[in-house]
């Protein structure tokens, strides 16, 4: 009887520890701070950038255990590139990823991308934005409440338009073209004789379908996935500019991260700016293929591009300094540098 007792004790015994050790785990989850990332983008979810955020979301959610959610939208579902850039100053957003021309009115050293022809190809975009002088204009953005983590990539720019072929800067003159908010993009157009209008992007198929606008420039994936063929006849291989994406975070928001956390998420940020660099070149690829049969195409030869890059040069002068001299020679000499290796 005395056995049969003891045992009982025990057996309640080691329930009660159990159950208690339960408690304990259970009780340091719950104190295990969760976190949700809402992350906005202006193109809609067929983009190489939207499933590159997918990936970052997977990466993200599974490396933290769940404790980070990340929530996606598309299509400017927040706002544009600006007003999504604001939401993060505000703290009503946690992430986004802008073309890096509407940054450049918040941080001026960006507008060294908007000099036309600056990149002369891809390996020598990722070659600059990689290296410390890249690095440099991500850390800038923390003068506005802003930390930029790596370079993802909307591609080199091309013209559509709904009112004739263009093959030479001559052709472009009276176009109403949208740009981008950037005073170079605009200065560009200008010079070639078109009549700019800056536009979110938002607001771009309608301004293209109401003929508000003749035409815009954007890369080939963007052309097709949002169905510019629909309201655009012609478009031309200007690649009269690189667009680098920015992958952003709210500075406050990151400050307050846990370091293992912030390590899960830059580490996602990282491999999805190679996902996202080999996926964009091969689906801009792609859809120049796609685009030829159902818009006309006009494909200029390196002399031709030439007379594009020849008609805008006088950008450089007009910027230089407000860029910032430096800035603008560190960037040629890098992209130098690259050429003569590669
Ligand atoms: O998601 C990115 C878009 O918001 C935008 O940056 C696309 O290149 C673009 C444009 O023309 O506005």
């Amino acid at each position: 009887m005395k056995r049969v007792i003891v045992c009982l004790v025990l057996v309640a015994l080691v329930a009660t520890t159990a159950f208690a050790g339960g408690q304990g785990e259970e009780g340091a989850a719950a104190a295990e701070e969760t976190f949700t990332i809402t992350a906005g983008i202006g193109l809609n979810d067929k983009s190489a950038q939207y499933q590159s955020f997918e990936y970052f979301k997977e990466l993200v959610e599974e490396n933290s255990d769940g404790r980070i959610t990340v929530d996606l939208y598309h299509s400017s579902q927040l706002g544009d590139d600006r007003e999504m850039m604001e939401a993060l100053q505000l703290g009503t957003q946690e992430m986004t990823c802008p073309s890096t021309a509407p940054i450049a009115p918040f941080v001026d050293g960006y507008k060294v991308f908007d000099l036309p022809f600056i990149f002369p190809n891809e390996g020598a975009a990722d070659y600059v934005l990689d290296s410390e002088i890249g690095q440099d204009l991500l850390d800038d953005l923390s003068d506005i409440g802003i930390k930029g983590l790596v370079y993802w990539e909307n591609g080199f720019r091309q013209l559509t338009n709904d009112v004739r072929p263009v093959r030479t800067p001559a052709d472009v003159e009276g176009l109403k073209v949208r740009t981008m908010e950037n005073p170079i993009h605009l200065a560009a157009w200008q010079t070639m004789g078109a009549n700019p209008t800056p536009m979110a992007f938002g607001e771009l198929f309608s301004a293209l379908q109401q003929d508000v606008v003749d035409g815009q420039e954007n890369p080939w994936g963007t052309i097709y996935l949002q169905n510019f063929p629909e309201v655009q006849q012609y478009t031309t291989n200007t690649g009269h500019v690189y667009s680098p994406f920015v992958l952003m975070i709210a500075q406050e928001y990151w400050d307050n991260l846990p370091a293992n956390l912030q390590d899960v998420v830059m580490d996602a940020a990282e491999k999805s700016r190679d996902h996202n660099r080999d996926l964009n070149r091969k689906l801009n690829a792609e859809y120049l293929e796609e685009l030829k049969d159902v818009m006309e195409v006009t494909i200029l030869s390196n002399e031709e591009k030439m007379a594009f890059q020849e008609a805008t040069s006088d950008v450089y002068e007009q910027y230089s300094e407000e860029i910032g001299a430096d800035l603008v020679n560190a960037v040629r000499a890098k992209v130098d540098e690259y050429m003569a290796q590669n």
